[in-house]
């Protein structure tokens, strides 16, 4: 097993020991890695569209319905005071995961998408002029684009680009040069979900503040893969799903600072929100039940709770380590196919790898691999200007998680040599 083993440092949680990071063991959590696609071992490669989950993250919802389901902050009774333990103990360990100075930075919400929204909503349109600008990169995924679109055109504000390299670098020179007296906000994403690029988002949010701007990181693909600290990135606003991070669909996270989010109005009324209603006014709660209007994803934040616990639990640098090594392997095996060619070499990767061949379009390779047993997604991956600025109207894409081997690079590069032999 070519993989980086060794033993962990002391996990984030308390009382929990990290195991050393061993991929046969780690394989044996994910039940439905076990499971065969047309006959064939599923080789399953599309983590950037949604991760897998650990046997503990479905337990562990089950067991909150089985045993505690109640609806939470409402009843007085055990099964909610249950209930209100589990979500805010949720919380707690989102706040531990990204190490956010206080719990109440921490809102839940249905993903990264409902985070950025939350963000355009209820902080840039309040604040938002005509001819404001907000700094963006064209390497964003359409959640990181169109909300800002969105407010731009109801407001009279601008969109500026940060444009790329030919490899997928982000031009900082350009980005500095776009900060401006009128930026009000720059949104950037920490990795790219289409080529895998890790932007340096430290260095994003130092020159943005030494304008006095705000920053929005979108950690989608970021948070699963490795380790995010927001007091040591300083960001304002970071947005993360909890289904990419081994967890359950339904929910994620805004982490804001409490000083940015404690004046920002609320985006949606309802219960749970307010502090008192009568006729005449409505006063609402403080952070962050300001910002959680109705029932939430009780079970959600409980399964995303088990998933960080888990991920406390595995050596997360060798994780990331062993993904990016996969990566960069899978990438080495495919470039020795005639015709095909990746896209994005930034020096700094995810485990994410794009590529189109000349023989196929993408849609044909994943239809492919899908009767081969791997699972890879094809498309623009929600990520329009950046296949203009690519200049392909697609690609295949295969993004790697802890759990994958070198043996599964190897069917992907099998599959995508039968690919060319098929079509020519
Ligand atoms: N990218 C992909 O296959 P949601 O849908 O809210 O969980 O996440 C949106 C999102 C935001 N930012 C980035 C960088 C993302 O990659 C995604 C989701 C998936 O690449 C589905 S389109």
């Amino acid at each position: 097993m070519r993989v980086v083993a060794r033993a962990g440092a002391p996990a984030g949680a308390p009382g929990l020991q990290q195991r050393a990071f061993d991929v046969a063991s780690i394989r044996r959590d994910f039940p439905i890695l076990e499971r065969h696609v047309y006959g064939q071992p599923l080789v399953y490669l599309d983590n950037a569209a949604t991760a897998q989950k650990p046997r503990a993250v479905i337990d562990a919802i089950s067991n909150f319905y089985l045993v505690s389901n109640a609806n939470i902050h409402r009843g007085v009774h055990r099964l909610s005071e249950e209930a209100t333990g589990a979500y805010e103990g949720a919380r707690a360990a989102v706040r531990r995961f990204l190490n956010a100075r206080e719990a109440r930075e921490i809102v839940f919400v249905r993903g990264a998408t409902e985070a950025i929204n939350l963000v355009a909503q209820a902080y840039a349109r309040p604040l938002l002029r005509p001819d404001d600008e907000i700094v963006v990169s064209i390497l964003e995924h359409h959640s990181n684009f169109v909300p800002w679109k969105m407010a731009a055109e109801a407001t009279g504000a601008r969109l500026r680009v940060v444009p790329m390299t030919d490899a997928g670098e982000l031009r900082l020179d350009e980005y500095e040069r776009l900060l401006s007296d009128r930026t009000r906000l720059v949104a950037i994403g920490h990795v790219s979900n289409a080529l895998g690029t890790v932007n340096p988002v430290a260095e994003i949010v130092r020159l943005a503040h030494a304008r006095g701007v705000p920053v929005l990181v979108d950690g989608a693909q970021a948070a699963p893969h490795m380790r995010v600290d927001v007091q040591a990135l300083d960001c304002d606003f970071y947005a993360f799903s909890g289904h990419k991070t081994f967890g359950p669909t339904g929910i994620g996270v805004l982490y804001g600072k409490a000083e940015l989010m404690d004046p920002m109005p609320p985006w949606q009324g309802g219960g749970d929100m307010i502090s008192s209603v009568t006729l005449d006014e409505v006063r609402y709660a403080a952070l962050p039940a300001k910002f959680e209007a109705g029932t939430p994803d009780i079970a959600g934040a409980v399964g995303l709770a088990a998933a960080i616990e888990y991920l406390e639990g595995i050596d997360r640098d060798a994780a990331s380590a062993h993904e990016a090594a996969l990566a960069r392997y899978a990438e080495k095996r495919l470039s020795e196919i005639a015709g095909v060619t990746v896209l994005g070499r930034a020096a700094q990767k995810a485990g994410i790898v794009s590529f189109v061949m000349s023989a196929a379009h993408p849609h044909d390779i994943g239809t492919v691999l899908d009767r081969e047993g791997v699972a890879i997604r094809t498309g623009h991956h929600c990520c329009q200007p950046l296949m203009h600025r690519l200049g392909v109207p697609a690609t295949a894409r295969a993004s790697f998680a802890f759990y994958n081997t070198f043996e599964e690079a190897d069917r992907l590069a099998a599959a995508v040599a039968r690919v060319k032999e098929m079509f020519g």
